[in-house]
Parts: structure tokens; C-alpha cells; sequence
């Protein structure tokens, strides 16, 4: 049985974070990452406080079983969704571009788990010092916003850093890589792109296609200003890398940018939508259910481990 100091640390089956993906992480695919035994995470990007909440209630309506919420740093509501997830009494809270420590307090007193995500060392041990209970090292084969260290490199230079438990994201697709992911010292893993294409993510299918279509250098960066964003190609990225290339102002970077991610994952726009995946698109080749992801996960972690003790001869 594949299990880890993590699962009982959140009372889950297995390992295995599905990433709380903005506009694509609906409580319909977390309810289905939490009931198939893993952690499933609820996106709530930019959305309104009465939005999550609602998502909240229709996750814990479709299972019992432990559920997170993912808040981005960036949106206008951080304040008012802390509150909601406080309220809400959800299990756990992960956290994205940007750093949540000045909430930390609050949040461990109302019994939630937090495990930022970070992408630097820095980083890691400035929050190591407020009480989260882990950290989700996150390389920058991940989809969406990343930082510039990859997951091989930066995940046991997190461990060594910090004396919690890790979670490896950004690049994990199956049981080698999530074997991987604990020879580098983590105890979870985190996995985003393999779940956008599960049968229960809301996410459009052109979306999920574009996915299954993409192969090993089908995702770029872009962004400025030292934030950088995974995405597949497509017309919008080679209409920024013009932009790139004749030194655009700020204003004409965020015009091109606005709106694109829920073009992509509500109206189906992969031509001009901002398409986020990561770097194992290239390995997901269908849309299955998450009961059988993860099935088919603790599976090859199996096979792939007796692989490995045989170099051992045993
Ligand atoms: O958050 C992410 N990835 C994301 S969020 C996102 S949502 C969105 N994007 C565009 C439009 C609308 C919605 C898409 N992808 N990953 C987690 C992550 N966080 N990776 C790195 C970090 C990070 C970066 C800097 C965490 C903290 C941080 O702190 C800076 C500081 O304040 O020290």
C-alpha cells in the first residue's frame, strides 16, 4: 500500500494533490480527486468570496472526505476568502503567487492546514517560520504562473531547507515520477495538468484537446516583469513574443493578457485563450475518469518500485 506521513497528517489514502487550477478546478473535480483518496483542491483564482463558498458547499455536498481550497495572492478578494474558508471550516488551504504568511496565525487557530506553494528556497524557509504545516515545492515544469528553478533541482533543496513536510509539484504525470518525487525527499506530490483532463473537470473540451493534442515543446513562457506563465502555443503566445520582440509597454502586455485564461476554460477559445498546462501535456493522451487516474497512479507507483528494487537484486 503506497501511503506517506502525509496521509495522516490530512486523513487521506494517497499522496497525491490535485492543483487547485483557477477556472479549472471546480468543486466537481476536487470532490472526485477527494472520493477516488487523494486531495482535491477547488480553484479560486479570482472569483468573488460567495462564489468559493458556494463551491465549498457543492464539493462537501458530493463527498465526506477531506477537501482544499486554493487561494490566489493575486486576486482582489484574498481577504474575504480567508474569511470563507475560516467559516466554511475547510480541511486545507494551499496558497499561490504570493506570500500568505501574515494569515497564518489566523488560519491555523480556525483548525485549517495550510501548505503554501512556493518556488524558491527563500521563500520556503521565510514560511517555515510561521507554523504552515508544509510546503509545495513547485518547479517550473508546472502549467500557469512558475518560478525559474525546475522540481528536480528544487525540491530536495527545500527539503534540506526546512524541517516540514514537502510536496513535489511540476512535472509529475505518473508513478515514475511520483517515485521520483520521493527519492528527491518529498511526501506528497502535487499534480495539476493530468486532472484537467479527468472526466468530471468542467474545464471545455477543446481544452482538455488541446492537451491530449500537445506534444513535448508544444508549451512556452510568457509574461514580463519576471512573472512567467506555462501555457501551450498557440496565436495568443506568438502575438506576445511580437510584442516581446519590439519592446511593448506594460499597458500593451496586460491588454494582450486580460481575460485569456477564462477564454480558454469556459468558452473553448485555444486560439487567442490562454491555454496553462505544464510540461507532461505531452504524456496525457486521454480523458479518464480521476477515480481511475489515481487508480492507475497507485498502480505504476507498484510497478515502477519493484523495478527499482530489482536493480538491487532482490
Ligand atoms: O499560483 C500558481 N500558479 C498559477 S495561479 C494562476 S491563476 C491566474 N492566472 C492568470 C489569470 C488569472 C488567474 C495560474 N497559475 N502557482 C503557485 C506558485 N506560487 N508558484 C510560485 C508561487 C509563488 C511565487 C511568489 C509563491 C509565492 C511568491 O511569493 C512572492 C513573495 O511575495 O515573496
Amino acid at each position: 500500500m503506497f501511503k506517506t506521513d502525509l496521509c495522516k497528517i490530512l486523513d487521506i489514502e494517497y499522496p497525491i494533490f490535485q492543483g487547485g487550477m483557477a477556472w479549472v478546478a471546480t468543486a466537481e473535480l476536487a470532490a472526485a480527486v477527494s472520493e477516488a483518496g487523494g486531495l482535491g483542491i477547488i480553484g479560486a483564482g479570482n472569483a468573488p468570496p460567495d462564489v468559493v463558498r458556494e463551491q465549498i458547499r457543492k464539493a462537501r455536498s458530493l463527498t465526506d472526505k477531506p477537501f482544499g481550497v486554493n487561494l490566489y495572492y493575486m486576486s482582489p478578494f484574498v481577504e474575504d476568502i480567508i474569511k470563507v474558508v475560516i467559516e466554511e471550516k475547510v480541511a486545507v488551504l494551499t496558497t499561490g503567487a504570493g506570500n500568505p504568511g501574515k494569515h497564518i496565525v489566523q488560519l491555523k487557530e480556525a483548525g485549517i492546514k495550510v501548505f503554501p506553494v512556493v518556488s524558491s528556497v527563500a521563500l520556503a524557509k521565510r514560511l517555515a517560520r510561521t507554523g504552515v504545516d508544509g510546503l509545495i515545492a513547485e518547479g517550473m515544469e508546472c502549467g500557469g504562473h512558475v518560478g525559474e528553478i525546475t522540481t528536480m533541482a528544487l525540491v530536495p533543496q527545500i527539503v534540506d531547507a526546512v524541517d516540514l513536510p514537502v510536496i513535489a509539484a511540476g512535472g509529475i504525470y505518473d508513478g515514475r515520477g511520483i517515485l521520483a518525487a520521493l527519492s528527491l525527499g518529498a511526501v506528497g506530490v502535487q499534480m495539476g495538468t493530468r486532472f484537467v483532463c479527468a472526466t468530471e473537470c468542467v474545464v471545455h473540451k477543446n481544452y482538455k484537446e488541446a492537451i491530449i493534442k500537445a506534444k513535448d515543446r508544444d508549451t512556452v513562457l510568457t509574461g514580463y516583469n519576471g512573472h512567467y506563465v506555462r501555457v501551450l502555443r498557440n496565436k495568443l503566445t506568438r502575438m506576445y513574443e511580437e510584442l516581446v520582440s519590439r519592446n511593448a509597454s506594460p499597458e500593451e502586455f496586460e491588454k494582450l493578457g486580460v481575460g485569456r485564461l477564462r477564454a480558454a476554460a469556459i468558452d473553448g477559445d485555444v486560439v487567442m485563450g490562454s491555454v496553462m498546462s505544464g510540461q507532461v501535456a505531452a504524456m496525457v493522451n486521454k480523458i479518464q475518469p480521476a477515480q481511475e487516474i489515481i487508480n492507475e497512479l497507485v498502480e505504476d507507483v507498484e510497478k515502477q518500485m519493484t523495478r527499482l528494487q530489482n536493480l538491487l537484486g532482490r
